[in-house]
């Protein structure tokens, strides 16, 4: 089937291809379309493989899904409970208590999977990402899953994209899924890696170059012989943090890597299919020959020269190489105490990352240096975990007292961490191997400054207790009062004696779910049957007062946080409480405090947005650049819609919280005029004078009515096409879904 669809492709694209464009050709919904897609121009139609979902997304996935009055899901899926397990003593009490915690949810989710023909990975089973890349991930496909980093996969050279849920609605109710045909940036790496140096460092680097937003519509093709060199799961990490600049997914060509990875992890039988068509499965040799003919961008990374980084704080594109941490930390007042170390999350818990960062601390042990901080490790799945305690991993870090091993979950990746003292506020640095470190993200501390590197370089911190220890230069005195070196990490690719695992964990649907039924209590204050949004009138939207005008960075941590509000993902109303939070306030710099322009006072902002909708006065958020950068959680948009807001206007968006705006039946507009943003005024009044004639391509005029009463007529564009109108009109894209399947 891939060798005809691959033979249509050539004829129709008549020149030498790049494995993503080969990927996004042969997964075309229309399979006899003979267009050929401009790059950042066409929306296109696609037919993903996949769908993979994780618990905090999943509950509004398939809250939405059930609505959509299908009975199975018509392409393979899975959901995983990894997000909901709070790290505090340890793996087993912690599991436990989760499991207690969370019994409604983790019930609603195991029926809702049961019943519609979804695998369901229970707590304990692993990450996402890393239980994808172990079971489901394979060269050439192409998968959508509802958590950003669902870009992991592409270390299997998928296609493998970041969506809300209601794409994944879409995908698993037997449709076709959209996005803009992608611009390529293509990334040759040279050399080899070697010493501290590891795949993370490949894309620190990278995301320094680039910044958060520079991958933004594009998808990163990773080539050359320093990509063949380096093993599957590091090229996993390299495509995970991908989501951090804005790509809307990054991939490798099948290799050997790929091929041991397949057979480490039981899948001889793709390996032999991927053989087959091996060359189907990376890009023409003539593109890797001439990049600059055929990438819109190309970078090259000499990995012989490239050395380790820690990138921080508060945004992971912030670079700094180790060997110059000394003065930037200096410079910039970044404490330089580390109390605590932390390795795991879906970027960085392979069974290679835990021996390169176990041999980091049998060295320090064998030379008699005891830790200074604590380090604490989330394995990425059971396999891992299993496989690793059976190799004396465990046991390896287990010689530091002050270790503590957490669950196979995302933890305090995402917040679930109960850090003990952090409700003091004080300000401190902590390192990880995590991807993400915007503001109160691991431990809801607002100083704690989080600095992202390697897990061998977050071991190496841990022992040395100092982020600006520098493992190639500097020493450690030990037990004995003597200066010693650390060696450099060595690590196992895959383990030597195969992966293991007594229960990995996972959850076979039903055949038929037909009698399988769903019950949600009326009185949960976690889970909530959604109410449709209501469809547009037709009319300019008039008198709309501005809820926020939101500064600098606005990601979806600010505007949805995470970590004890994950409780409630599945509630609507209930997680509406956390709209805008975090969200800086341009007037007065405050979060959560904006002013209420019915009574002149201040409040929160969820409270303000609520008394606006209780007067049936309509809002508006004004945001600044790359606005709903980082999570692919839809709250962000679902929570803004529910309390009022009619639309979003700012400089530019990430690309998930733009759909995510568009299908909960948003207006997501930008300026046409940057700076008209600063024309915006605490007290102003919105009114469009042409969205009745909302069109694709169309700009459309905004008129804001200062409180003197002067005003300012400002342009706006916006990038809906006609499909995507017709999800504004009627009030959301599951709400056409479900116009269109009733009729
Ligand atoms: C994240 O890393 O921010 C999350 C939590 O995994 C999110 C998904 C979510 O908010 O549930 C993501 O990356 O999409
Ligand atoms: Fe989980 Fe963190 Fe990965 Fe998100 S980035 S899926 S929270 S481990």
């Amino acid at each position: 089937m891939y060798p005809n669809k691959m033979k249509k492709v050539r004829e129709l694209v008549d020149t030498p291809l790049t494995l993503s464009e080969k990927i996004l050709y042969t997964h075309l919904w229309d399979d006899n379309s003979d267009e050929i897609f401009s790059r950042g121009g066409s929306y296109v139609n696609f037919a993903p493989d996949r769908v993979a979902m994780q618990d905090a997304t999943a509950q509004m996935a398939l809250l939405q899904f059930m609505q959509a009055g299908k009975s199975k899901v018509a392409v393979p899926s899975s959901a995983h409970a990894d997000h909901l397990i709070q790290a505090r003593v340890g793996a087993d009490k912690d599991l436990q208590e989760a499991i207690n915690k969370n019994n409604e949810v983790f019930n609603f989710l195991s029926s809702v999977c049961n019943k519609y023909g979804i695998g369901f990975w229970k707590p304990g089973a692993g990450i996402i990402h890393q239980v994808v890349l172990e079971n489901y991930a394979f060269p050439g496909g192409m998968m959508i899953g509802t958590d950003s980093h669902t870009v992991n996969a592409g270390g299997l050279g998928m296609v493998a994209v970041g969506v809300g849920g209601a794409d994944a609605v879409d995908v698993m109710a037997g449709m076709p899924w959209e996005l803009k045909f992608p611009k390529l940036i293509g990334v040759k790496l040279t050399g080899n890696l070697n010493g501290w140096t590891s795949p993370k460092d490949v894309i620190l680097k990278v995301a320094g170059l680039l910044t958060v937003k520079g991958g933004t519509g594009c998808i990163v093709e990773y080539f050359g012989e320093g990509a063949t060199s380096m093993s599957c799961t590091g090229k996993g990490t390299i495509c995970n943090m991908g989501a951090e600049i804005g790509a809307t997914t990054s991939t490798f060509g099948y290799d050997d890597s790929m091929r041991r990875y397949l057979n480490a992890t039981g899948r001889e039988e793709v390996v032999k299919l991927a053989d087959e068509i091996a060359d189907h499965l990376t890009g023409d040799a003539e593109v890797y020959a001439n990049p600059e003919k055929y990438f819109d961008q190309v970078i090259e990374i000499n990995l012989s020269e490239l050395t380790p980084h820690l990138n921080g704080p508060f945004t992971p594109d912030l670079a700094t190489p180790v060997a110059e941490m000394k003065d930037a930390a200096s410079k910039n007042n970044w404490p330089t105490d580390i109390e605590w170390a932390l390795i795991g999350s879906c970027t960085n818990s392979s069974y290679e990352d835990l021996t390169r960062a176990a041999s980091i601390v049998e060295d320090a042990f064998s030379k008699g240096v005891k830790p200074k901080a604590i380090l604490g490790i989330n394995p990425g799945s059971e396999q891992v975990r299993f496989t690793s305690e059976r190799d004396g991993l465990m046991d390896t870090f287990r010689k530091f007292e002050s270790v503590k091993i957490f669950t196979n979950a995302c933890g305090p990746c995402i917040g679930q961490w109960d850090r003990p003292g952090a409700d003091k506020e004080e300000v401190n640095s902590i390192v990880h191997s995590f991807n993400r470190n915007f503001k109160k993200r691991a431990d809801g501390n607002p100083n704690t400054m989080a600095f992202v590197t390697s897990p061998e370089m977050v071991a190496a911190i841990a022992i040395a207790g100092k982020l600006d220890f520098n493992p190639i230069e500097d020493q450690l005195m030990n037990e004995e009062g003597e200066l010693v070196s650390l060696s450099e990490p060595n690590g196992i690719e895959l383990p030597n004696k195969g992966f293991v695992v007594e229960d990995n964990g996972y959850q076979e649907p039903a055949e038929d779910g037909g009698h399988i039924e769903v019950n949600i209590d009326p009185n949960s204050d976690r889970l909530e049957v959604l109410t449709p949004f209501l469809s547009w009138n037709g009319e300019n939207i008039k008198g709309m007062k501005l809820l926020i005008k939101a500064k600098g960075k606005c990601t979806t941590d600010h505007i949805s946080m995470a970590g004890p509000w994950l409780r409630y993902r599945g509630h609507l109303d209930n997680i509406s409480n956390n709209c805008l939070i975090g969200a800086v306030n341009s007037f007065g710099e405050k979060t959560n405090e904006v002013v209420n322009q019915l009574t002149g006072d201040k409040g929160e902002v969820p409270t303000v947005a609520r008394a606006y909708k209780a007067a049936g006065v309509p809002t508006i958020v004004v945001g600044d650049h790359n606005y709903g950068e980082g999570s692919s959680r839809e709250h962000a948009a679902m929570e803004p819609r529910h309390l009022g807001v009619r639309a979003v206007l700012v400089k530019s968006f990430a690309r998930i919280h733009e759909t995510n705006l568009k299908k909960q039946g948003m207006l997501a507009l930008t300026f046409n005029t940057e700076s008209d943003y600063d024309k915006i005024l605490e007290n102003d009044t919105f009114n469009f004078i042409d969205l009745d004639s909302f069109s694709p391509g169309k700009s459309i005029t905004l008129e804001i009515v200062h409180h003197d009463g002067s005003n300012d007529v400002i342009s706006l564009s916006h990038t809906y096409n006609a499909q995507q109108i017709e999800w504004f009109k009627e009030g959301s894209a599951l709400n056409l879904i479900r116009k269109e399947i009733n009729n």
